[in-house]
Parts: C-alpha cells; structure tokens; sequence
C-alpha cells in the first residue's frame, strides 16, 4: 500500500518519468526526415488544380454550395460532369513547360465529390458521365513526365451525412451524424485507397479548422499514413494550429501560408499557395495576374525560403484556358534563363520587399531586382563576407563598391535587362549560406 503510495506521488511530482504520451504526439521515428524535406524544398515551384462539377456553375468549390448555388442544384451537377477534353498529358506538360517540379490534384474537397474511383462513395467520378479515373491519369502522366505528383485531401465532407456539418462555414451539428465513423471507415478507407494505387509524393490536406476535427484524429491520421508510405510528405493542416506556422504541437511536416506570401524562415519549411487568377476553381473571366506579379511572387516565395504552389482551375470541359497557360509558359521561359537562382537555392539573407529578394547557394548570393533604382541599389552590410564579382545572370558584368560603413553599392543601368525581375549575381569570397538573416524594411 505504502509502495502504490509512493508510485501515485512520484508520478505526480514528476511526470517527466511517465511513458511518452502516445496518442496526441506524432512518434519522432515515424515523422519526415528533414533530407526529405529539404529534397520537397529544393522543388521551389509547383501546380495546384482545383476542379470538379462546380466547374459546371463557374462558382468557387471551397464555398459556393448553399450559397450562390442551392445545395439540390449543387449536388446534382456531377450528374452532367463530362470534361470530354480533358487531356492528364496536356496539364501535365503545361506544369512542366512553366518550370514547375510537382503537382496537386484535390482528389476530394470540400464538397465530397471524388475525382477517382472510390469504393467509399457512390459520390464519384465513375458515376458522372465522364467516368474515367481522373486521379490515376494524373498520376501515370507525372510519372512520364517527371514531375512529382501530389494529393489534396480535405477532412471535412458536407456531402457525407456522417460527417457532421453540411454546409460552408456553419457550426450547426447534426445528431445523426458519426464522426469516429467518418474518420475509421470512410476517410481511412479512402486515404488508403489513394495511397496504394496512386503513390502521392505529397499529401495537402485541409480543413483542420473545422470543429469535429481534432488533433487525436491528427496524430492518428499521420501515423497511418506514415505507417503506409514512411516517405509521404504531409502539409500542416493536418493537425490543428494556425497554417502559417510549425510548432512543438504541430502535426505535418511543413506551413502552409494561403494566398499570401510566407515571411522569410530558415528553419521551418512551408509553401505558399496562391491562386493565378482569383478564385480557387474556374470562374468565366477570372481576373488573371500579371506576369510581373507571377514571376515575383514566385522570387519573393523563394527570398523568404519557401516553395510556391501556383493554382490553376481548369474548365468544364476539361482544358485549361490558353491565357492561364501562355502565362504560366512565360514563368517557364524566365525560368529557363533564371532557373538557377530559385530551384535548389535557400532564401535570405534580406528578407524579400518590393523592391529585391535574395536567394543563395554556395558562394553565390542572388539578388532578384523587382524595379529600377535611381543610380544604385544599396545593400545593408553582409557579415563576415566580401563580394568579388558581380554580373546580371545571362549578362554584362555589374560595377560595385564596398561602403566604409559596410553597405554594399550596386550599380544599376538606366534599363534593367527584364522588366519583370533581373538577377544579378555576386560571387562572395566565402559560403552565401552561412550569412545571418538581416531583417529589413518593407520597400
Ligand atoms: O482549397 C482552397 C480553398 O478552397 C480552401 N483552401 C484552399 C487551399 C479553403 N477553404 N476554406 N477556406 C479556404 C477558408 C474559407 C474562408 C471563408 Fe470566406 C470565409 C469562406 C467564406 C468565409 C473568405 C471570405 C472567402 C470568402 C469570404
């Protein structure tokens, strides 16, 4: 008696001692290792593709049913869902033409429709007219084509009645629905499924912030997962948490800043995904961004050492539109002079403005130029490393002084070589890599 006694306050005063709590933490052994994170980051540029029988509505997927679309309508459009030109090589080669390394497909979002041939749900791409297996298309085309391929996956399910919100935003529970069911069978049923046959490189889920989802679900979610495919990479909104960050609690493996560019972080990986025009899936006459905006945006994701997942929604009848494609063809032509200072580079030392952004590998130091500056640019001082050279990448040689007070003075020409962002490149006397973060003003 004394002894159990003796256990209990022992276990009070120091519960160090406990076992390791297993079912709210995920297992350190099983989470990704940072070789296969840093390999997702070198990546620095890939696809996003919302698209389904929303298509139909040209409404946006993440919240337009019971809102702009009655949900009796909207549940029905998968019914007439026939995207007839619907070419996985030609999506395909259009990611990889814009210099892009992976790709994303929502297999399933919000709206419960599935994109590949379930056996979960008669809510899928076998029963739409088109019936074809759109995700295993996808899939064999990456795999040909050499890029990696990516699964987005959202917890939630207003089409499931066991799932226990139907509609966008609402809080209002329904009784007759079965979360640990939803969870056990159809979601493990359905992750499995796209697992085995399809091999994601990746996993994006989504929806964390809903409230039947929890963070006990989290933990068991990523170690089935792990379990699976030890290798799978697994975004943060798995777990609960705020999307732009990774903390001690946090379940996957990296942030996940939403149409907005992260904040310079050489510690934690994270991706930013943002969509080309506005809406997330195909709206007729979508206002599209700039090149300008596009390729700086993808420079400035890189400046902040982070990886930019650019969204593309494609029509209903299967085909992305040849404006969004000459666009993302352009990325592809000012990658193919650029390439090397954003793929397999590190973010900083400056954190990115409008005005430049760094990125960095070995002794080079890249300094992406957004607009003219009168005369020169100058550089707050570079610790601990000296400049020896200077040119514009595919370009003439770029005069430079060292100031008394450190400042590095870059001279500039009257017309910088690109309008969108011109880069020039400093080779140091030392390793880029090793240079502390210098914090610096908004322009
Ligand atoms: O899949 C994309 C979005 O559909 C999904 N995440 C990305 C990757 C997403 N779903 N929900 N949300 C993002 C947040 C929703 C915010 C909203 Fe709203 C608040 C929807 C309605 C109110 C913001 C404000 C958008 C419309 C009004």
């Amino acid at each position: 008696m004394k002894k159990l006694f003796l256990l209990v306050v022992s276990l009070c005063f120091f519960p160090v001692l406990l076992p390791a709590q297993s079912t709210l933490e995920v297992d350190a052994n099983i989470k990704t290792s940072k070789k296969i994170m840093d390999g997702f980051m070198d990546l620095r540029f890939g696809m996003f593709i919302h698209w389904g029988p929303v298509t139909l509505r040209g409404t946006e997927i993440g919240w337009s049913r019971g809102n702009q679309v009655p949900v009796d309508e909207y549940d029905h459009l998968y019914k007439e869902f026939d995207p007839v030109l619907f070419n996985a090589d030609k999506w395909v080669k259009t990611a990889k033409d814009a210099g892009m390394k992976y790709l994303t497909i929502i297999a399933k979002h919000h709206d419960g429709f599935c994109l590949w041939p379930t056996a979960f749900t008669n809510h899928n791409i076998m029963h739409s007219p088109y019936k074809k297996d759109i995700v295993g298309e996808l899939a064999k085309a990456c795999k040909k084509q050499g890029i990696k391929f990516c699964i987005y996956f959202t917890v939630l399910d207003w089409y499931d009645p066991n799932y226990p919100i139907h509609l966008p935003g609402s809080k209002e529970i329904d009784p007759k629905a079965d979360m640990n069911k939803f969870v056990n069978t159809t979601m493990k049923g359905e992750l499995k499924e796209l697992v085995t046959r399809y091999h994601p490189y990746m996993l994006w889920f989504d929806g964390n912030w809903e409230t039947p989802w929890t963070q006990k679900y989290a933990v068991e979610i990523y170690n089935y997962l792990k379990h699976s495919d030890p290798n799978v990479i697994i975004n943060n909104r798995l777990g609960k948490g705020e999307h732009t960050e990774i903390t001690s609690t946090t379940v996957g493996d990296y942030a996940t800043p939403e149409q907005k560019i992260g904040a310079l972080n050489m510690k934690d990986p994270w991706e930013t995904c943002m969509t080309i025009c506005h809406q997330w899936a195909w709206k007729p006459n979508d206002k599209m961004k700039s090149l300008k905006e596009c390729i700086q945006t993808l420079s400035k994701t890189s400046g902040g050492n982070g990886n930019l997942l650019f969204n593309v929604g494609p029509m209903l009848d299967g085909r992305m539109e040849a404006r969004q494609i000459q666009r993302l063809k352009e990325m592809g032509d000012w990658l193919k002079i650029y390439g090397e200072s954003i793929y397999n580079t590190k973010g900083g030392p400056y954190a990115p403005n409008d005005t430049f952004a760094t990125t960095r590998k070995g002794n080079k130091l890249f300094v992406h130029i957004f607009s003219n500056q009168p005369g020169a640019l100058r550089l707050p001082e570079l610790t601990g490393v000296k400049v020896l050279q200077a040119h514009f990448i595919g370009g003439a040689k770029v005069s430079f002084r060292h100031e008394a007070n450190g400042d590095l003075l870059i001279s500039l020409p009257m017309q910088l070589p690109d309008e969108n962002d011109s880069v020039i490149e400093l080779i140091l006397d030392s390793n880029a890599e090793n240079i502390p973060v210098i914090a610096m003003n908004k322009n």
